[in-house]
């Protein structure tokens, strides 16, 4: 099944968190990194107060299912010192489970597609990147979803090259 997960951060060196989350994601069982966006910086959604993100998207081919996947990202996660605090405040490594496959899920643990995604510019513009075209379940194709996002702040630090994009 293909998946796209969203990567955030904006504590300890954000682009070595990105940069290595990516290359655990890659290693996960059962798992194959299709695609990766460029890394984007933007100022931080919802609380000011935290220092600006960076982001990025992935797509994997994995045959785990959801709440397998969920629990790896969670691992990834930890391993990457992140800890709970304020809601929505700063943190080391989030990864977001975006979509998987053509399904919607609505469970206490697990909601997708992820409910921000279609209204926040630093994961629409990153998966643009890489899945120009996709359908969105229940929220449309992401083109249409783009035109109503502005690009506010958001900006490319490093663009993808590689011939996984
Ligand atoms: C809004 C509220 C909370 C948007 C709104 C969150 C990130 C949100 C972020 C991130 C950037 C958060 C969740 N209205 N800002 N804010 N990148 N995560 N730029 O990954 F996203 S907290
Ligand atoms: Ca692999
Ligand atoms: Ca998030
Ligand atoms: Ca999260």
């Amino acid at each position: 099944m293909k998946a796209y997960i969203g990567l955030g951060s904006n504590l300890a060196d954000p682009q070595a968190q990105l940069q290595r989350a990516i290359t655990e994601l890659a290693q996960l069982p059962q798992s194959q990194l299709l695609a990766q966006s460029s890394l984007y910086r933007s100022a931080p959604m919802g609380p000011q107060d935290q220092p600006d993100y960076l982001n990025a998207v992935v797509a994997l081919e994995t045959a785990l299912p959801p709440l397998a996947l969920l629990a790896e990202l969670q691992t990834v996660e930890a391993a990457h010192q992140r800890v709970r605090g304020e809601r929505w405040g700063p943190r080391t490594l989030d990864l977001d489970l975006l979509l998987y496959a053509d399904r919607t899920i609505d469970l206490p643990a697990l909601t997708v597609p992820h409910p921000g995604l279609y209204e926040r510019n630093f994961v629409l513009y990153p998966l643009a990147e890489i899945a120009p075209g996709l359908e969105i379940p229940g929220l449309g194709v992401l083109g249409e979803l783009l035109a109503r996002c502005e690009r506010g702040s958001l900006v490319v630090i490093e663009k993808n090259q590689s011939d996984t994009a």
